[in-house]
């Protein structure tokens, strides 16, 4: 605990015992373990005015969670389980705002909680021993603990085409869409990306816009959610048999259960092999991609025959064979070595005469202009612009901090290859400081509620054993860091995934590395290694 005589001593600092920067999903939980159970003193940072995290900041049009609401929620209060009521199987970002309100409220977090605070440096202080925390509005603390909980999805690429800020439109950002919406009646509009979020936006600002024009890069391999209103008796039957849905999830590979799963797509006969695709597509969401065949993220011949099967229901869905050709991933291009987006009716959504496809590949964006931008073959007017360019994932959020570990070591030098973590929790160097679903987790390709608790659960022993045993530092042996990486990349360099210039690999973000930042060695897998490094005293860290 923080002692007055601390306290005293710089007055200009605040002391905690910790420091939480963001109040979303990982955030919320942190502070509730940190504040109610181990009786700290945490203060918690987050740049909105309320809690939310990227549910807080993704407001766009269309924005749904694709993994479903039973699942992605958290399982720390069955009580809060039973309480909470799902209206649809997949939840809009409304109703995901919601339940973290409603959360926030209930476990009474937002008294600890400071809005509108940005967080512009973290310096670890080598001589006291502590984490120096500065806000944007000059406020320091100065806290033990340091504890990122910034998201991995919500730092914005936005390219920097030639002419950026030119437009004389609105321009829009779908991390950071205006509260209440936009009103695109009678408004020409353009949007710029086809990935898991455009997908999600495409087919909803098509309704109300005059026209909508879609410059796309790459197609994507997209599969309908299939969501629908939850009935009151679904939602019962979930409830009722939560702790086994819980338990399917933690021993499943991403934290969702897929029972269909089968081992290699090549074993079956083609009809086999459509059947069971067909089943899966009709299931929807994630089912295709991660509950299908395992061989498909390892095995290119077996990953072709989901692909073959993604693009003959794409050409099923649109009307015009030209443009079907342009919403169809071409041969070589892998299926679900990048995220598959999940859709509704964004395929049909092309075949509405206010819809345009243009290819930026063939003829790439030259300029933004004042009346719109410019391709290498034609000139493009609209009123209003939508960048759904994705994000720097993983890393993004966590360099804005400035963050400087011992001896002033930016993170960003120290990561200057990739990322280098110890079981993607902590990094040599930067004394406990732990990151929440950061690289080298699990992570994204981990069902976030879940895996947002499983890290959160670690770090709060973590530190109540240091408290307990009067330690002052914890951080990884520089060796096991070495080792968690040569493992991570080991098990990425199995299966198909870092070949595709996906987000997953920085690929999307100019200069970044190129190293695969998840570690798919299974959720299951990857919670036995954790709780076994802090069953055998946290093997592999060393403290002070
Ligand atoms: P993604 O999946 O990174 O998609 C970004 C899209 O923007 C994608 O189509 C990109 O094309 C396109 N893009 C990015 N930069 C450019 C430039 N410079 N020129 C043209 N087009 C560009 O981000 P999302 O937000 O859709 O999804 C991210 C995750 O958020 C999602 O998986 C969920 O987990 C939530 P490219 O494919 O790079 O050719």
């Amino acid at each position: 605990m923080v002692s007055e005589i601390e306290q005293q001593q710089d007055p200009s600092l605040t002391k905690v015992d910790a420091v939480v920067v963001g109040a979303g999903f990982a955030g919320l939980y942190m502070l509730h373990l940190l504040r109610d159970k181990l009786g700290l003193k945490a203060a918690v940072f987050e740049a909105a005015d309320d809690v939310g995290g990227t549910w807080y900041w993704n407001r766009y049009p269309g924005a749904r969670c694709d993994i479903p609401s039973h699942h992605y929620s958290y399982s720390f209060s069955k009580q809060l389980q039973q309480d909470w009521v799902w209206t649809e199987k997949y939840s809009d970002q409304a109703e995901i705002l919601k339940y973290l309100e409603y959360v926030a409220e209930r476990f009474d977090l937002k008294r600890d909680i400071q809005f509108k605070t940005q967080v512009v440096s973290a310096h670890f202080d080598d001589e006291c021993q502590r984490w120096i925390v500065a806000n944007k509005d000059g406020k320091r603390y100065s806290a033990k603990y340091f504890i990122p909980a910034v998201g991995t999805l919500s730092s914005a690429n936005i390219p920097k085409f030639k002419g950026h800020g030119s437009f004389k439109g609105d321009t829009y950002f779908t991390g950071k869409w205006p509260i209440g919406g936009v009103d695109f009646k009678g408004k020409k509009v353009a949007i710029i990306g086809t990935g898991a979020t455009a997908i999600q936006v495409i087919p909803v600002v098509a309704e109300d816009a005059e026209h909508l024009t879609v410059f796309q890069r790459t197609p994507n391999y997209a599969a309908p959610l299939q969501n629908e209103a939850m009935t009151e008796e679904e939602d019962r039957k979930l409830k009722a048999s939560y702790d086994q849905l819980r338990e399917d999830s933690w021993n499943s590979f991403a934290g969702v259960p897929f029972p269909k799963l089968k081992a290699t797509a090549l074993a079956d006969t083609e009809e086999q092999r459509k059947a069971h695709f067909e089943d899966l597509w009709q299931e929807g969401g994630f089912s295709l991609w991660i509950g299908s065949y395992q061989d498909i993220l390892y095995d290119k011949a077996a990953n072709e025959t989901a692909a073959d099967f993604v693009r003959s229901k794409i050409r099923q869905r649109v009307n015009d064979p030209k443009i079907a050709d342009m919403l169809c991933p071409p041969k070589g291009q892998t299926y679900g070595t990048k995220r598959q987006p999940c859709e509704t009716g964004y395929f049909e959504a092309y075949n509405r005469d206010n819809v345009s496809l243009v290819d930026i590949k063939k003829a790439p964006i030259v300029e933004i202009t004042p009346e719109g931008l410019r391709t290498s073959d034609a000139s493009y007017a609209f009123d209003c612009l939508i960048y759904a360019t994705g994000y720097d994932a993983f890393t993004g959020s966590l360099y804005k901090m400035d963050i400087k570990g011992r001896n002033g070591m930016p993170l960003q030098t120290y990561w200057s290859y990739g990322p280098r973590t110890f079981l993607g929790l902590a990094a040599n160097g930067f004394p406990n400081m732990f990151t929440i679903t950061g690289p080298q987790s699990p992570s994204v390709l981990f069902n976030m509620p879940l895996g947002i608790e499983i890290h959160c659960e670690w770090i709060a022993d973590c530190i109540d054993y240091m408290n307990s045993h009067n330690l002052t530092t914890i951080e990884p042996e520089r060796s096991r860091e070495d080792e968690w990486l040569a493992e991570t990349k080991e098990i990425a360099d199995a299966t198909l995934l870092p070949e595709a210039t996906s987000w997953y690999m920085g690929a999307n973000i100019p200069g970044k590395p190129r190293v695969f930042m998840v570690y798919l060695g299974g959720g299951k897998h990857y919670k036995d290694i954790i709780d076994g490094v802090a069953a055998k005293g946290y093997a592999g860290f060393k403290f002070t």
